[in-house]
């Protein structure tokens, strides 16, 4: 097992769609565990591949409490949104340090390949739903901020960048 580095935004790999996964197999479960720990030692509730510069579409989730519920989807597709939206806080391990209201369904029916690479369904409500939508985005290469104001994204890029201009600086 591994911890992998994960992608700040803006950086542009964060950007990339990601491909297929054609075949789950023992290495691809390699990945599954090194983005379960890196998931949990970060600590979030959720990766996608994306973020750790693999751009397959591969993303794991743990929402529960105790970090004893590991999901892996693998290929996800949403299948159905419900009408209710919800409007939440979200953050993301790609833009640390930044909390903002985004809207988005409030419940879901998704589809995808477990470890095993066998299909299954999953209803999904709250923050799960959410979580599920946040991840399944950035297989898309699409990030939380780009659902914020032009104005606050500008922000947010300059401190990012102004962080990482810092971070090479002292390395
Ligand atoms: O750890 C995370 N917390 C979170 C909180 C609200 C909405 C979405 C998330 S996902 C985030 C981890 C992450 O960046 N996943 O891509
Ligand atoms: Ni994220």
């Amino acid at each position: 097992m591994a911890l992998l580095p994960i992608l700040h935004y803006p950086d542009p790999r964060l950007f990339k769609k990601a491909a297929k996964v054609e075949r789950v197999d023992d290495t691809l479960r390699c990945l599954v565990a090194d983005m379960a720990e890196t998931m949990y030692a970060a600590p979030g509730i959720g990766l996608a591949a994306t973020q750790v510069d693999v751009h397959r579409q591969v993303i794991v989730i743990d929402v529960s409490e105790d970090k004893s519920q590991l999901l892996t989807l693998i290929n996800p597709e949403i299948l159905q949104r419900g009408e209710a939206e919800c409007i939440s806080e979200e953050g993301c391990l790609s833009v640390p340090g930044i909390y903002e209201m985004v809207k988005r369904s409030h419940q879901i029916r998704a589809r995808a390949l477990n470890v095993h690479g066998e299909s299954f369904e999953l209803e999904a409500e709250g923050l799960l739903a959410v979580c599920v939508q946040h991840e399944i985005d950035h297989l898309h290469g699409k990030v939380f901020v780009d659902y914020l104001s032009i104005l606050k994204r500008a922000r947010i890029k300059h401190k990012l960048n102004k962080l990482a201009k810092l971070a090479a600086s002292s390395a």
